[in-house]
């Protein structure tokens, strides 16, 4: 499915250095007569002028002042016109313009904004941190101002006190991607990004970019100018917080873990694993195998698909391939510094201080501007390599009944991805309907679909491949999500005895607000899994909304990568195939279960989560005891 996002967020932490900060609805009158706004499509699309390149444009203070009041204004406009409701949508709006007050040097606006961003947070630890680092520098630069030599260690001592007040168990694993984040901050990396990223697409647009390339712009010209130069005192503050209460938080799964004997009078279960592509030698015993064919490059079974042993595969273009792995011909540099730079980034994340974790801080240091866009194109090649196989290493874990069968879908690694077409989007939806049918011929009962698409990601693809016209990007990216849309829909739900395990995405954000598919879908043989960590608490990246209904641990599970080796991912990514593990588990001991009826056991047995949010944690040995009876 051409534009489809593997759900990795290791990258789009990487990206956004400064677009952070957090905000609920400042109070209105009860006659309220804004607009209401249900979608994110509602909103309306500013653009702006960009006076030179965006490199240039970062390096000139008042052409990005003039950007930042523009932005400013046109933000105001939309919060006084319409009534969003979603705090998402409202964080990133007062987002902007804590940002834009910070760079103006408006300290009272900024502390009213962190105020009102904690008020919108959902989420306990988010709403302890939002804005932190902003207060500390705003006292620190009361007390001594900004180009005072005792400035920096003022920001970190004000910081310092303000996170040891914090429950550690809430805000640790926070605290510990802040530190990681703080490690990777680099001129470089962000400059790198720009001309690479965005400098052919400004030349491309003509100089006229949407709202969310100024935002980016106005985020990384704060970050440049405010945050990078606290990078030593950041990385020693958080630092020492780490390590004054580094204790592992209890790791609730292993005791609600199952495993399957090989032993037990169970049931063969096809399982698909949906994905990016699997290394199938590392599932000996546990591949769904096709009877009828052969490796000999012929379509010996005459179903249009050449060599399907164990599966099948669509590249970028949603055209058939035998390859259930992604190549990895692409690479600038080998595999084997890819693979390490990305166990490096999620050791960086948890705050290990592991010989990969020094590697990539060093490669980031010596990182040209000119190096950057090879460096990152590799770590999302690898990405996309590897992604498919972790997943089905998950869902595999303690079942010798499972016969896993690849279907491999492609996403697109590079940093000005394919643009976006009618005609991609047709193929797209095809392809996801003859996978589907595929899977309802070869008996699948589960699937796994950890990925997911939105209509605003095809909005910007167009942008960034030179689609000048906001309006008509905007009607264009309708178009074809819609197609992707309805023929996925139409597919999922022409497979009503299939169970479909999604995750519900990394973005902290409502999935039906921001139309994302398939998990803002409402089908009952669809499950959406939203992710916590080790000990059952909400990660800061997940995605969450009414359609999603169990939460499942995705924060640095440890399971495959090609090859045979073993690494910790996080991500929703990483819950939805520990469900799928389960639901396998379900129908290899009872195979007449329905669809719903598997779900009701997943939900029957799960923990609830008092707190806020309410949520409900799979529990395996409780449902498997549940099944049994
Ligand atoms: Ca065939
Ligand atoms: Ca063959």
């Amino acid at each position: 499915m051409t534009n489809a996002r593997a759900l990795h967020w290791m990258l789009v932490s990487l990206l956004i250095v400064a677009l952070g900060g957090c905000a609920t609805q400042e109070k209105r009158s009860d006659t309220d007569d804004r607009i209401p706004v249900t979608s994110l499509d509602d909103l309306p699309r500013h653009t702006y002028p960009i006076a030179g390149s965006a490199t240039e444009m970062l390096q000139s203070e008042p052409d990005m002042m003039m950007l930042a009041a523009a932005v400013k204004a046109d933000i105001h406009d939309v919060l006084d016109k319409y009534r969003i409701e979603d705090n998402t949508t409202l964080r990133r709006y007062h987002g902007v313009l804590l940002t834009i007050a910070m760079i103006e040097g408006d300290d009272d606006t900024a502390l009213k904004k962190v105020i009102y961003l904690r008020s919108l947070e959902d989420k306990e630890a988010a709403r302890l941190l939002a804005g932190l680092l902003t207060e500390a520098m705003i006292t620190a630069r009361r007390e001594a101002g900004a180009d005072d030599a005792r400035y920096q260690q003022l920001v970190g001592a004000h910081l310092k006190t303000r996170l040891a007040e914090m429950p550690w168990d809430v805000v640790g694993d926070d605290i510990e991607q802040s530190k990681g984040r703080a490690e990777i901050m680099s001129r470089n990396l962000v400059m790198g990004i720009v001309s690479t990223r965005l400098d052919p697409v400004v030349e491309q647009l003509g100089g006229e970019v949407s709202a969310d390339i100024a935002w980016q712009l106005i985020g990384m010209y704060y970050s440049l100018n405010h945050v990078m130069p606290l990078k030593p005192v950041l990385v020693q503050t958080y630092g020492d917080i780490v390590a004054a209460h580094r204790v592992e938080k209890a790791d609730i799964w292993a005791a609600r873990d199952v495993e399957l004997p090989a032993t037990e009078p169970c049931t063969p279960v096809v399982v698909a694993i949906w994905d990016s592509g699997v290394d199938t030698d590392i599932f000996t015993g546990q591949l769904w195998r096709n009877a009828n064919e052969r490796p000999d490059g012929a379509d010996d079974d005459d179903n249009g698909y050449v060599d399907d042993i164990h599966g099948i595969a669509y590249d970028l273009q949603s055209d058939p391939t035998p390859q259930l792995l992604h190549p990895l011909d692409e690479m600038h540099h080998d595999a084997g510094r890819a693979a390490g730079h990305m166990k490096g980034f999620m050791d960086l994340q948890a705050a290990i201080d592991s010989p990969e974790a020094m590697g990539v801080k060093q490669a980031l240091g010596q990182l040209n501007p000119q190096d950057v866009q090879p460096f990152i194109e590799d770590l999302m090649l690898y990405g996309n390599y590897s992604h498919g196989t972790h997943v089905a290493g998950i869902a595999a874990a303690g079942n010798p009944f499972i016969r896993m069968l690849v279907a491999r879908l492609t996403f697109d690694y590079r940093m000005i991805p394919q643009k976006p077409t009618m005609e991609l989007a047709h193929k797209g939806a095809a392809a996801a309907q003859a996978t589907i049918d595929y899977f309802n011929r070869h008996g699948v009962r589960v699937v796994n679909m950890s990925w997911g698409t939105d209509r605003a990601s095809l909005e910007g693809a167009l942008e960034a491949n030179g689609v000048k016209d906001a309006e008509e990007r905007a009607e264009l990216a309708r178009q074809m999500y819609k197609v992707q849309r309805d023929g996925l829909y139409a597919a999922m739900k022409g497979a009503p005895d299939i169970l479909f395990v999604t995750s519900a995405g990394n973005s902290d954000n409502d999935v039906q607000f921001d139309e994302m598919i398939p998990s803002g879908f409402d089908l009952p043989n669809l499950l959406v899994v939203g992710a916590v960590d080790q000990a059952g608490d909400p990660t800061d990246f997940t995605s969450f909304g009414k359609t999603v209904e169990v939460y499942a641990n995705g924060f640095e599970v440890d399971s495959y990568v090609p090859g045979g080796k073993r690494m910790k991912f996080s991500g929703t990514s990483m819950s939805s195939p520990n469900v799928v593990n389960l639901a396998a588990k379900i129908l290899a001991i009872d195979p007449t279960l329905r669809p719903t009826e598997v779900i009701e056991l997943i939900r029957a047995g799960a923990d609830r989560r008092a707190g806020d949010p309410p949520m409900l944690l799979i529990n395996p040995a409780r449902t498997i005891e549940l099944v049994k009876k």
